[in-house]
């Protein structure tokens, strides 16, 4: 038994050390004995605080005056609603709402329409007139959409 336990022991510790192989090369100058202690480690992760991630920080689009504004609100972790219903040929604004701890955006890829709000914010973003159809949006923020921060905007025709 017990050179069975120190040949898993031995497994984990290869394991390990191929995934620190295979992740080191990535790590800035200073090397991965860093990683945790210093910036780069908070310049990554600030987004779990509830700072944006720096390419998540984009503008929205600007609201369109006097559009109808859709109110969703980002929660940990999903959209509230998740499915959207507008109709085509309108304009509308999109508010996004976030009632969470961490930070949230809203993109819907195939309009390139993009909104983010960090925890207690509320931000409003434009759309111009819709073709009828679904389209699928998502929160970008790493994780969150595995997590169920999807949905969809479906425009009636
Ligand atoms: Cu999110």
């Amino acid at each position: 038994m017990r050179n069975r336990t120190l040949l898993i022991a031995g497994l984990v510790a290869l394991v390990l050390g191929l995934v620190g192989l295979a992740i080191g090369p990535s790590f800035p100058s200073g090397g991965p004995g860093r990683w945790w202690s210093g910036d780069w480690f908070w310049g990554h992760h600030a987004w779990m605080m509830g700072a944006p991630a720096e390419d998540h920080d984009e503008p929205a689009p600007d609201p369109i005056p006097g559009a109808e504004t859709v109110e969703v609100r980002a929660l940990d972790f999903g959209f509230e609603p998740s499915r959207i219903v507008v109709q085509a040929g309108e304009p509308i604004n999109i508010r996004l709402t976030n009632e969470g701890f961490f930070f949230h955006d809203l993109t819907i890829p195939a309009l390139d329409f993009h909104v983010n709000a960090r925890p207690g914010e509320s931000v409003v973003g434009g759309l111009a007139e819709l073709e009828p159809g679904e389209y699928g949006l998502y929160c970008t923020v790493p994780g969150h959409a595995e997590m169920g921060m999807v949905g969809v905007l479906v425009v009636e025709g």
